[in-house]
């Protein structure tokens, strides 16, 4: 595998921005020229930011995983696709190579199929960190039904709420998850989750931990046994289904300022084309490099960078079933010498929470593979930053910090490893086909500089191929989302900075929307759950700066549940959360108060709040418009 459109060299990187500002239509049609398809495209873009509507490579069909398989076998059948470590390091490591995971895709695809899945249905997933979950993510693909990954730490209650938003009648799950210590029941969550779904025709549960579990009849079935059927059958092959490049490939839910988690749909040919030209640029893979994203299938680097992007790249990626720190704050550092991984992409968070151990756990690890370090999902500090750069990458690793949301489905603003330059703490450049724009509230362009610096809200000017399409079931939210605040731009959410130079920082969620180890939350949503809980009259929640998790979640609670002391009160509440969203989304601080500061017209001032919990009592400001000036006072002095 060649990959033509690799750029080697910083006077490339300028002279295909250029290109690819001034002709969108060629410069992605070229890229697009590399890909297998079924039938070409009549158009390459037509779009519009007011429907908001994008149609990249009009009419051409395709199905993703032929780019991700199939095209492999006849040079890469051989070599490894995805190389998965289980969570206990005892336990075999298993190869899969280009041959053997088209053979198992084809079969699940298969599976899916005898169980009544078409084309365009849609398919949840709720697995861990096995090789399973790519195979079912791709057989989807494969038959061209819609999958909706679900991450493994979502509640009963928050899967319950996406079934019934994708209206999905089938699930693919496990028994059980390993992660670290912990041994999650994923079955016995999904059977509550279907209490209140009666819609579920289909659930297929393979076999992971062998906790025991419930198999409701003529529903539950085990995927072993389901493959067993197939090969009785004598269905071995599947042929893909024929996609129309705009058919939308998958659902990904994700946090938005309001309560509801919105399903950002993508579609299949934008998409490849797009993970895969990032994939290769950002990191610079080389045929053969073995490539370690540390993020979860369940989230959407997991999409990009462990399944789509690496696979469409005939690269070897590896999946880990544990978590950083089991069984020892080693482990990371284990894995790349086990394997002699060559990019490792992870997130701030863990960096912080690793820095934390100190070099103990560094001492007799090599490292010596390593070429290319990345981060996402969140503003990498200058400290994690060197820590990562020394330690890790021994200052002779380039360290691409990718900036990049759910909605945008590729990396949209990084530099590129050894081809661009980078600096601690900036995602610095745009990638080709990428349009910044920073804008003040009232959506005019930021043109002066203060201190050598632009400040604004970050929006984009044009689609690039692998742009969120629609939210499932709902248009007009995505329209009010994202094409709405500042008229004919997409809006991030985020706020950036800009240099003299046209690097960009990216200072972090201007909306409310928190960022907590790199997961989205928003506020509503954790207020929503905690207001659920008996005895709570109201909640405000907001974030603070947290040493490792970047940010905490700090939840003021009017309550009057009576009974108990108030620690009692505050487990009741974590546990509702828990129940209500998971326990990603548990406050790390909960103060109870007489009152919230709000205005006259009953608008809770978040402003003060946020205030208060970073600590920075001085800067409050005004508070005479208050309702009731005299509960900041309280708060203050209640502060935790
Ligand atoms: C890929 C992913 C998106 C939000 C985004 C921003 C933050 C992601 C970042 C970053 C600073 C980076 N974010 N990468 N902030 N520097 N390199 O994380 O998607 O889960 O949808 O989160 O994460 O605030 O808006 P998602």
């Amino acid at each position: 595998m060649s990959y033509p459109y690799q750029i080697k060299s910083l006077e490339a990187y300028q002279q295909a921005y250029k290109q690819s500002i001034e002709s969108p239509e060629n410069f992605w049609a070229d890229v697009a020229s590399h890909f297998h398809w079924r039938r070409k495209w009549d158009k390459t873009l037509e779009w519009n930011f007011t429907e908001p509507k994008v149609e990249w490579f009009k009419n051409a069909k395709l199905n993703i995983t032929e780019n991700c398989l199939d095209r492999h076998l006849k040079n890469l059948a051989n070599r490894p696709a995805i190389i998965w470590e289980p969570n206990d390091p005892e336990e075999h490591h298993r190869v899969l190579t280009y041959k053997d995971l088209h053979y198992k895709v084809c079969q699940f695809a298969n599976v899916l199929k005898n169980n009544g899945v078409k084309k365009g249905d849609r398919v949840c997933i709720y697995m861990g960190m096995i090789p399973e979950l790519a195979i079912a993510v791709l057989a989807c693909a494969r038959i061209g039904a819609i999958h909706s990954v679900i991450f493994g730490g979502f509640s009963a209650q928050s899967i319950a709420d996406r079934l019934q938003d994708a209206q999905a009648e089938y699930i693919v799950t496990c028994d059980g998850a390993y992660r670290g210590q912990k041994d999650i029941p994923l079955k016995n969550v999904i059977d509550d989750a279907l209490i209140g779904c009666r819609f579920v025709k289909r659930v297929i549960v393979c076999t992971r931990t062998r906790t025991p579990v419930s198999m409701l009849k003529g529903r539950d079935v085990w995927w072993e046994d389901e493959v067993k059927k197939v090969e009785t059958l004598g269905m071995f092959d599947c042929p893909a289904e024929e996609m129309d490049a705009e058919d939308p490939l998958f659902i990904l839910y994700t946090s938005g300022s309001t309560g509801k988690p919105k399903g950002v749909v993508h579609a299949c040919g934008g998409y490849m084309v797009y993970t895969n030209y990032t994939f290769v640029n950002v990191f610079q893979y080389q045929p053969g490099d073995i490539h370690f994203c540390t993020a979860d299938i369940g989230w959407i680097t997991g999409h990009s960078y462990i399944v789509y992007g690496p696979l469409s790249a005939g690269a070897t990626t590896l999946m880990f079933e544990g978590v950083p720190t089991y069984p020892d704050a080693g482990r990371l550092w284990d894995i790349v010498d086990k394997f002699r991984v060559n990019i490792l992409y992870t997130a701030p968070t863990a960096i912080r929470s690793l820095m934390g151990f100190g070099l103990g756990p560094l001492q007799g690890k090599k490292l010596t593979s390593l070429k290319t370090l990345g981060t996402v999902g969140e503003p990498i500090n200058e400290e994690a930053w060197h820590w990562f750069d020394e330690h890790v990458g021994k200052g002779k690793c380039p360290i691409v910090d990718t900036w990049w949301q759910t909605e945008t489905g590729g990396i949209l603003i990084s530099n590129m490893a050894g081809i661009t330059p980078s600096k601690p703490s900036w995602a610095t450049l745009p990638l080709p086909g990428v349009q910044p724009i920073l804008v003040d509230d009232r959506g005019e362009e930021i043109t002066e500089a203060v201190d050598g610096e632009f400040k604004g809200n970050l929006c984009i000017k044009a689609p690039w191929p692998a742009i969120i399409r629609t939210t499932y079931g709902d248009h007009e939210r995505c329209k009010k989302n994202y094409f709405s605040t500042y008229p004919e731009l997409y809006f991030t959410g985020d706020g950036a900075l800009k240099d003299e130079q046209g690097n960009y920082r990216i200072t972090g969620r201007v909306d409310d929307v928190l960022n907590v180890s790199g997961h989205r939350i928003g506020t509503a949503e954790v207020e929503n759950a905690i207001n659920m809980h008996a005895g709570v009259v109201e909640s405000a929640v907001v974030g603070y700066p947290h040493d490792i998790k970047g940010q905490g979640i700090y939840a003021f609670v009017i309550y009057n549940g009576g009974h108990g002391d108030d620690n009692l009160q505050r487990q009741n509440i974590l546990q509702t959360v828990t129940r209500i969203i998971g326990p990603i989304a548990k406050p790390d601080k909960i103060q109870f108060v007489s009152g919230l500061p709000k205005t006259r017209s009953g608008k809770i001032m978040r402003r003060i709040l946020r205030k208060i919990a970073e600590n920075e009592m001085e800067n409050i400001g005004d508070t005479s418009t208050l309702l009731d000036p005299g509960v900041v006072e309280e708060i203050k002095n209640g502060k935790l």
